[in-house]
């Protein structure tokens, strides 16, 4: 049995879930996504889920289908034990990343969750660019950011490593742990509560499972040794799937990621890169690509030294990406299109609020 709260029920999704409920439905949160079949936790227990032919046939997109750490509307039957899957609740947030296959779609990894632990390992697969996308995609997500430093026993300067971090974005929350010798671990404990849903992805083998069976008390996932040639993990995890922490909160653990392409709009990529927003302002042309046109500010901080080569070189990559998908579909542009308008409603309230003082 479980209480919805527990799950991560809040305002949020009672409201979105009232039309569901006045017909009859019951509320679902998706544990694990199998390919038809789904573990899905109800105040009932456990139940197997399948979709509803209905929701099958009228769903276009992949990603509109019920992902780890969605809340769904459903029927029970057999003892509470089965469940059919009408409608998926809207997201509150939602990690994705560009499928990894040629078509422009996307994929959701994780809907709902609040923390997104991005997991590096302090050996050779510590990688600023590869933390920049990442990030990119939680800031895209609505969800927070957290860096994590795994495998600390294994890195004699973490403090450089924690440093070179903290360039990326100075307010960025950096926690440095080993799964293996516990130091640091206290400090993931600052984000886990109650209701709270942390998701963590990461290259196969930086310890994601090893930290999550850290934090549960037992060995849940599967882990296994990297490759000793290349440092490389072996890609254990093969389906998402989210669980309950013995005093609260929800982990949902990953499987290892190749490739992590952008599903981003630009103003997620701003947020990675705060200094070339402002800069990108002053640039002469509106549409400056920052690479060779006159007038250009980007450029100009590049060569007075105030944004690093590196850094630069990543922007562009991603920049390239996010630009490429914008022509590709205008859900990028639908999206910031809500955004301002939100933004100016925010605006026209704190008007008259202000005005009525
Ligand atoms: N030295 C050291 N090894 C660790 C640490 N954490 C995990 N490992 C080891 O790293 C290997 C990979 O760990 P996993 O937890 O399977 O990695 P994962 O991120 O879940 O990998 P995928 O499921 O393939 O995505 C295992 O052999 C772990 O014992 C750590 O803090 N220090
Ligand atoms: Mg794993
Ligand atoms: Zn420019």
């Amino acid at each position: 049995m479980f209480n919805l709260k527990q799950l991560g029920w809040n305002n949020f999704f009672e409201n979105e879930f009232e039309s569901y409920k006045r017909q009859g439905f019951s509320a679902g949160r998706i544990a694990i996504e199998n390919k038809t079949n789904y573990l899905v936790y109800t105040e009932a227990g456990e139940a197997t889920g399948e979709c509803s032919g209905k929701l099958m046939f009228a769903t276009e997109d992949n990603s509109d289908l019920p992902k780890a750490g969605d809340w769904v509307a459903v029927s029970l039957y057999d003892n509470n034990e089965k469940a059919v899957i009408h409608e998926v609740v809207n997201r509150h947030t939602k990690l994705s990343r560009k499928s990894p296959d040629k078509k422009v779609s996307e994929q959701v990894i994780a809907a709902n969750i609040d923390i997104v632990f991005i997991v590096q390992a302090l050996d050779d697969n510590f990688n600023i660019n590869r933390l920049e996308r990442y990030l990119t995609a939680v800031y895209q997500s609505g969800a927070k950011p957290v860096v994590v430093l795994n495998k600390s026993d294994l890195c004699p300067d973490v403090e450089t490593k924690i440093s070179k971090v903290k360039k990326i974005k100075d307010e960025l929350d950096v926690v440095a742990v080993s799964a293996v010798d516990k130091t640091g671990i206290s400090n993931l404990y600052q984000y886990i509560s109650e209701g709270v849903t942390i998701a963590f992805i990461g290259s196969s083998g930086v310890g994601k499972s090893t930290l999550i069976n850290l934090l549960l008390g037992e060995e849940h996932f599967k882990t296994n040794a990297i490759r000793e040639s290349d440092s490389r993990g072996k890609h254990t995890t093969t389906h998402r799937e989210l669980v309950l922490l013995p005093d609260g909160g929800m982990l949902i653990d990953t499987p290892g990621m190749r490739g992590f392409l952008m599903w981003s709009s630009q103003s997620s990529l701003n947020k990675t890169f705060d200094e070339f927003g402002e800069f990108a302002v002053e640039c002469h042309f509106k549409d400056c690509t920052h690479i060779h046109e006159t007038g250009c500010a980007v450029l100009q901080a590049l060569n007075d030294g105030l944004i690093e080569e590196e850094r630069y070189r990543n922007y562009l990559k991603l920049h390239k990406e996010v630009k490429y998908l914008e022509t590709k579909t205008d859900k990028f542009a639908e999206l910031e299109e809500k955004r301002k308008w939100k933004n100016i409603h925010k605006e026209i309230k704190r008007y008259f609020k202000d005005k009525d003082k």
